[in-house]
């Protein structure tokens, strides 16, 4: 049997922490009350809460450049999923992983979803994969996969995608997302109408195989692999595309898939009034598609996003469901370490919009107030709100302080020794 974090560590860890976390949940209570929040209601909505992880996240991430792999990398999708399980055993917050094919692909999907329901971690949305030549594979993606100009390819990829969701169904899955690399690099390479044809035709395949209850996620991303157009590049393109297929096609927001500096909340809102916000891959960046770490690099950002959302849930937008996932590179942290505290900063996003007087702003905002607007909106991004955070994860079972508990396991280094190194790849992003 493999190693586990044992529960009583987490019970020691928590005691030695739980005065402390006493006094500082008291205090914020008793502030919050002043403000009118009760911090039992935004405790018990923050232990609700729940981002999937990556199982392509777990392991060392890298660049084109290089890729650093550390000890006790996971060799597959059985170590992914024991990894994806002491995330959730810290935090409470990740009971779910999302899979991508074929860098999961094992013969026996009962058995996977037996061994992860052991581990109790379930199968969020599925990702396809046609981005990649696999090895013994037919037909080349080297120009796209489907929309590209030959039929031929296109079948391909639209049989990989179909073989996506019956691995899903095994797994207990309810969604399939498709992102693709499809695009060009020279002005005039390829049809930018033709191409968006060869698309809906395919995905309306796709779509075809749907379950009744699944969805599919569109996933858009402005370039990366390709540097002068890229097929479904933006929300305004991927909507399009939604509305083509039918009512069971989201838009996914990956928050790196963006030009600098565009305002992406502003996109969730316009997603979310279509009735066709996915949901998001959660990372941040500076530059590109950077897969950094979310709420690293811009939290305030993460705020604005969380606010379109829980201002939407209050007011009852209609088909609003959002699946949230985070999807980030590891390439100088321990994977784990780094989704354990992306998956709280998410859940901070949340509970900061989740303070957030909205009778009030409401009232500024049509008063034309523009700095008390702004400032009833940025009291909550302000308000320190890892007390009810901790908590969240106490009443759920789980640490107050999940890296200090991890760190004290010293669950890599026994998996450095469970797990013996692996020749992994020397670059590219897995
Ligand atoms: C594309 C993307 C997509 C995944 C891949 C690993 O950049 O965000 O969601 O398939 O990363
Ligand atoms: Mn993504």
């Amino acid at each position: 049997m493999s190693y586990r974090i044992p529960e009583a560590l987490i019970g020691e860890e928590n005691a030695r922490l739980a005065a402390a976390q006493a006094e500082d949940y008291a205090a914020l209570g008793r502030r919050l009350r002043r403000a009118g929040v009760d911090i039992e209601v935004i405790s018990a909505r923050v232990a609700a809460f729940a981002v999937a992880v990556p199982t392509w996240g777990v392991g060392t991430g890298g660049t084109r450049f290089a890729r650093f792999p550390g000890p006790g990398e996971p060799r597959g999708i059985f170590d992914k999923l024991e990894d994806c399980a002491t995330i959730h055993q810290l935090t409470r917050a990740t009971p779910t992983c999302s899979p991508h094919f074929p860098w999961d692909k094992v013969d026996d999907y009962r058995e996977l979803a037996e061994f992860a329901a052991g581990l109790g971690v379930g199968f969020d949305a599925v990702n396809s994969n046609t981005f990649q030549d696999q090895p013994g594979q037919t037909l080349s993606y080297k120009f796209g996969s489907l929309s590209h100009s030959q039929k031929a390819v296109r079948d391909q990829a639209v049989a990989h995608n179909v073989e996506c969701i019956e691995i899903g169904q095994k797994l207990g899955s309810k969604a399939l997302t498709v992102w693709i690399a499809d695009g060009s690099n020279f002005p005039g390479q390829s049809n930018l109408d033709r191409v968006f044809d060869w698309y809906l035709e395919s995905m309306g395949e796709v779509y075809a195989r749907l379950p009744g209850d699944w969805r599919v996620f569109l996933e858009h991303k402005l370039n990366e692999p390709a540097f002068y157009s890229t097929v479904i590049s933006d929300w305004g393109t991927s909507l399009m595309a939604a509305q083509a297929l039918g009512p069971k096609a989201h838009c996914l927001v990956d928050l790196g898939h963006h030009a600098p500096n565009v305002n992406i909340e502003q996109i969730v809102s316009r997603l979310i009034r279509a009735g066709r916000l996915a949901g998001f891959h959660f990372n941040d960046s500076k530059y590109g598609d950077d897969d950094l770490d979310t709420g690293s690099i811009d939290p305030f950002r993460l705020f604005r996003v969380f606010n379109e959302l829980v201002e939407a849930s209050a007011r009852g937008a209609g088909g609003f469901d959002p699946a949230y996932m985070l999807d980030q590179s590891h390439n100088v942290t321990d994977p784990i370490e780094s989704l354990m505290v992306s998956a709280m900063e998410t859940q901070r996003a949340y509970a900061q919009a989740l303070i957030v007087d909205r009778e009030a702003l409401a009232g500024a905002q049509d008063a034309n107030d523009v700095m008390l607007a702004h400032r009833i909106l940025k009291s909550g991004f302000v308000t320190d709100v890892s007390p009810i955070l901790a908590e969240a994860r106490m009443h759920n079972g789980g640490a107050i302080d999940p890296v200090a508990v991890y760190r004290a396991s010293n669950y890599r280094k026994v998996k450095a020794k469970e797990r013996p190194a692996v020749a992994g790849s020397s670059s590219g992003i897995v």
